[in-house]
């Protein structure tokens, strides 16, 4: 109880100095000038998100955001849509916006800076580790100096239906990435469908940490979204010696029951290396997706990485049943039909289909 008094008394502060702040700012009435400006809101729910939204005026044509976290959002013509950022240990921080005006050019900018004060540090958030990458998705586009779409049709060796666009089916809205399953035509066989798959590979690549993706997940039967990894020596060493590690898998047609699953050259295909969790609103709410990966085990959990559901930790490693201390990358789709995710058919009425990610972070 004593908690929630505190984020009550802090929530209240921090209305009062928004309102402040955008009485201040807001004070421009030359329609041919412009002026810079934005508020800002700390998640009365998650102390640690901050939502901010720009409420410049006049003619300008670029904004970019430097929240003071390490994260910015470069020059962009998405000037309207609220971004969320996260900072997870208490401390103030210097958040910059800046826009350009009609020259568009260096001399013609204006900026405001705000300090912000994050009270208290995330709970969930281990000071043991850092925060080594993470994309919140809070710029206007995916952004590809982290991820590669993989486009094509041709089932994906699970005879899946979908065909992956370059970008077409992902967007970032209010700090969320979303992946949509569109539906063609309504002949269920390849090409039906388009949909996003993304990867970190040669981007963004990883050995051991704690990773974690915050998400909420399509329905109906015949979607298939998968959040996973693949050793990034895939090209030389291939499928499975590469290592795969399922951190989430969910068909559409089993509802509520996600999966996690390794696949390895001893065990690969239907494998034996997996278990299952009931998460009863992982459709309608965003849950934590965690994998905690060392040297010795790889677990999985939902939410509370203190309670994992399963611990894969062979006693003798072997390259056969241990390809995990190479690096591997992150795999991030959509898919429609399949193998498994089609294994009881495809409802046509359900699209389009939303894979939603909030997050997806990695501490070491
Ligand atoms: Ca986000």
């Amino acid at each position: 109880m004593m908690i929630k008094i505190v984020k009550f008394l802090t929530y209240i502060s921090l209305v009062l100095a928004s309102s402040f702040f955008s009485a201040c700012s807001s004070s421009n009435d030359d329609e041919s000038e412009y002026e810079v400006g934005f508020d800002y809101e700390i998640d009365s729910t998650d102390p640690n998100t901050v939502t901010f939204t720009n409420n410049s005026t006049g003619d300008y044509l670029y904004v970019e955001w430097d929240f003071g976290n390490d994260e910015t959002t470069g020059k962009s013509t998405d000037k309207s849509s609220e971004r969320t950022a996260y900072y997870p240990l208490a401390g103030t921080y210097d958040v910059t916006l800046t826009i350009w005006g009609p020259l568009n050019s260096i001399v013609d900018t204006k900026s405001i800076s705000k300090t912000i004060t994050i009270e208290s540090d995330d709970p969930d958030y281990d000071t043991s580790e850092t925060l080594v990458w993470s994309d919140e998705f809070s710029s206007s586009s995916v952004n590809t100096d982290y991820w590669t779409f993989e486009t094509g049709s041709g089932g994906w060796g699970n005879d899946e239906l979908q065909n992956y666009t370059d970008g077409d089916n992902a967007s970032i809205e209010d700090g969320v990435l979303v992946i949509t399953a569109e539906k063609v035509n309504d002949d269920k066989t390849a090409g039906s469908y388009t949909s996003t798959r993304m990867i970190t590979w040669g981007k963004k690549e990883f050995t051991y940490g704690r990773m974690e993706i915050r998400a909420k997940l399509p329905s109906g039967t015949g979607v298939w979204p998968a959040i996973w990894m693949l050793g990034t020596n895939l090209s030389t060493a291939g499928w499975p010696a590469c290592g795969e590690i399922d951190i989430m898998e969910y068909v559409g047609y089993d509802p509520y029951n996600v999966h996690s699953s390794l696949h390895t050259t001893s065990s690969s295909g239907s494998t034996i290396n997996t278990s299952n969790l009931t998460v009863e609103n992982c459709e309608d709410e965003f849950n934590v997706y965690g994998m905690i990966w060392t040297e010795d085990s790889i677990s999985f959990y939902v939410n509370d990485q203190d309670n994992p559901f399963y611990t894969y930790a062979p006693t003798v490693k072997t390259d056969d049943n241990w390809p995990f201390d190479e690096p591997q990358f992150f795999i991030l789709n959509l898919a429609v039909g399949g193998t498994w995710g089609g294994a009881q058919g495809i409802d046509n009425t359900i699209f389009p289909q939303t894979l939603e990610i909030d997050y997806v972070r990695v501490y070491q």
